[in-house]
This record gives structure tokens, sequence and C-alpha cells, in this order.
């Protein structure tokens, strides 16, 4: 690629300008947004629905097989302001996964991360490093970076979940690496409970230091709807607020469960609204019960259980509920966190 070329009526400053771009160099003094007061956000506002990722992963189910879609059938959310990058937000890969009865998606493991919200259905199982994690409505999957993970779908229904991947992040900052599995053939495994959960899944209990495992993500890989059920209505409870939301923690540490990504679940009370804010980083959430608006910026979208909606960074969101709404949303608050330059205030 040549570099690009500045023009000047001077005809001296004209060939100044000629000779910098030979020499693959710019003069700041015309380079114009760089630095700008808030800001610049190309990913837009926008909502995925429901009933269309439904149909259009049935539609793929039946005409393309998992092999053609390159092991894994999913549909990646597009955000409109992001020209043809399959992102849903700047820094955020969010797709449908559609895996038919007794389809397997083989295993492979990559450097992005990767998480899956269950948006309805049982009976798939991930093996993540070969543990074998059931996967049902509601619960929080995690596939941290370099593990290698799996799909079979033991039952005779489609499954359909919600992928999250930090791909844009790790491929800005040129790392990704790739590896399939050692082997086509699925492990087949299931286990009515994970060995992770048996470890780490025990509320407020944990081997002693010296046996934990200490990667750099929760070693407790699955969470489940009904904890996090549980959960949101005793911090409703406990606070009486309109809203609540709880964020997904490695019990090891406390901090998030991945280091590129935030999980939270969010509870609405009926006829309520969370508190509108503005936050930088970028957001994709899912409502995986009840229905209302999801309001981002200037946009007011209806939503119900299923859909997906972007939420860019530096916009100001919150959610209204029609009956009690509950929903997902992953962000990259810790990138932003660990680099200093995560801000949040609240908006009216
Ligand atoms: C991936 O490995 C999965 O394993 C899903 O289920 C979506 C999107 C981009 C790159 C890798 C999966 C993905 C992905």
């Amino acid at each position: 690629m040549s570099t690009r070329r500045f023009s000047s009526p001077d005809p001296e400053l004209a060939e100044l300008y000629s000779d910098l771009s030979r020499e693959h160099l710019q003069p700041l003094w015309e380079l114009k947004d760089l630095l700008t007061p808030t800001p610049t956000v190309q990913s837009v506002p926008h909502r995925w629905s429901a009933k269309q990722l439904r149909a259009l992963g049935e539609r793929a189910g039946r005409l393309v097989g998992i092999d053609r879609g390159g092991d894994r059938r999913v549909l990646a959310c597009a955000n409109p302001g992001l020209d043809d990058a399959p992102y849903a937000v700047a820094t955020l890969w969010a797709a449908v996964q559609y895996l038919g009865p007794r389809e397997v998606a083989p295993a492979h493991r990559h450097t992005p991360a990767a998480l899956r919200f269950v948006l309805e259905g049982a009976g798939v199982w991930t093996l993540v490093d070969g543990d074998p994690l059931s996967m049902s409505a509601g619960d929080l999957i995690l596939t941290p970076s370099w593990t290698f993970h799996e799909h079979h779908n033991d039952s005779d229904k489609p499954m359909l979940w919600m992928d999250v991947l930090d791909l844009p992040v790790v491929a800005a900052l040129e790392a990704v690496f790739f590896e399939e599995g050692p082997s086509k053939q699925v492990d087949r495994r299931t286990d009515p409970v994970s060995y992770s959960e048996r470890t780490y899944g025990s509320t407020g209990l944990l081997p002693p230091p010296g046996a934990r495992r200490a990667p750099a993500h929760s070693p407790l890989l699955a969470y489940r709807w009904a904890d996090t059920d549980r959960a949101l209505d005793r911090r409703l409870d406990v606070t009486g607020a309109p809203a609540a939301t709880m964020t997904y923690v490695d019990p090891t540490r406390g901090g998030d469960v991945m280091p590129t990504m935030r999980c939270e679940a969010h509870r609405v009370r009926a006829g309520q609204s969370s508190p509108r804010v503005r936050q930088t980083g970028s957001r994709v959430l899912t409502v995986f019960r009840g229905s209302g608006i999801a309001s981002i910026g200037s946009e007011r979208f209806d939503v119900a259980a299923g859909d997906i909606v972007a939420i860019p960074s530096w916009v100001p969101w919150h959610l209204e509920a029609n009956e009690q709404l509950d929903a997902f949303s992953a962000s990259d608050v810790p990138v932003l966190d660990a680099l200093g330059l995560y801000r949040e205030q609240a908006e009216q």
C-alpha cells in the first residue's frame, strides 16, 4: 500500500508532502480527528431479532453441513456501522450457533476466548479441555483462551446459543493462533457434574490454595441459571431497587471470569427501568426471559427473549421491563480497566 499523500497549493510544501509520502511519513499537522474530546465510535446501536436468528439458524441447519460451516454453524452479528467486519461491536464477536440433533462440532482451540450463553433448550455438551459441561437454558459456559473445545448434541432437538468472543481485540493485537484438535473424532462423553463444577462450584468453598489451578481465567467453567436466578432475586430483595446487576466472578480470585470479558446478569422488575449509564467499552446483551425496551442512544428497541443488542462505547443505555426482564451481557470492561481507560457516568 502506498502512503497517503497530502496536497498544498504552495509548490514547496506540495513537494515536501510528496517526498514525505515516498518515505512513508505523514505530517501530524494535516491529520484531523486523531484526538477527539469524546470517543469516536463506529459501531451503532442495533438489535438482531430472535425470530430471525432462530429461523435463519434453522435454514442454515438444513442447507449447510457442519463441515461446510468450518466445523461450526455460526451466524455472526455484523454491526451495520462496522463496514463488513463480522463484529457485533468494535471489540466483541457475537453470534448464534445452531447445532442440530445428534450433530457434533469437533475440537479445536484458539487464542481468542469464547463464552456461550444458552438461549433455549438443553442436551448439548461442550467439552473444555476434556471436561464435559452440560448446556441448558440460562447457563453461562466459558471456553477460555487456548482451551480445546468441542460440542455434541446428545438430544433429538436442535439447540441454539449465543457465542461471544474477544476476537476483535486479539486480532487487533495480532495474537490470533488456531489449532485443530488431535482428532476429528468427537468425544461424546457426558458427566452429570463437570470436574470444574465439582472442584470450584460450591459457593464459598474451595480446595486448599496448593490444590487449586491458577489459570488466567476462572477455573469454574459453568455458571448455572438456577444460581444466577437466585442471586438476582436475593439482590433485588436486599436493595429493593427497580433493577439488579450481578457480575459473574472467578471464585478463586473474585475478579472477572476471563481477562478480556466481563459477564453480567441483569434483572429489571416488571414496569421498571434500570439506571441509564454511559460507559467506555463495548457490550452485547441478550434477553433471556421477559420483554421490554432496550434504550440505546436515541434508539428504542422492543426486545424479547433471544434478541441480541449491540451497545457501543460511550452510548447511554438502559432497559425497561414490561413483564420482569432477565438479560445477560458481555463487555470488554476488564481490558479498559487494566489499561486505566474505564469511565462510567450516570445519565438522565
Ligand atoms: C468458535 O470456535 C466457536 O467453538 C464459535 O463454538 C464461534 C467464532 C469465531 C471463531 C471461532 C465454537 C466462533 C469460533
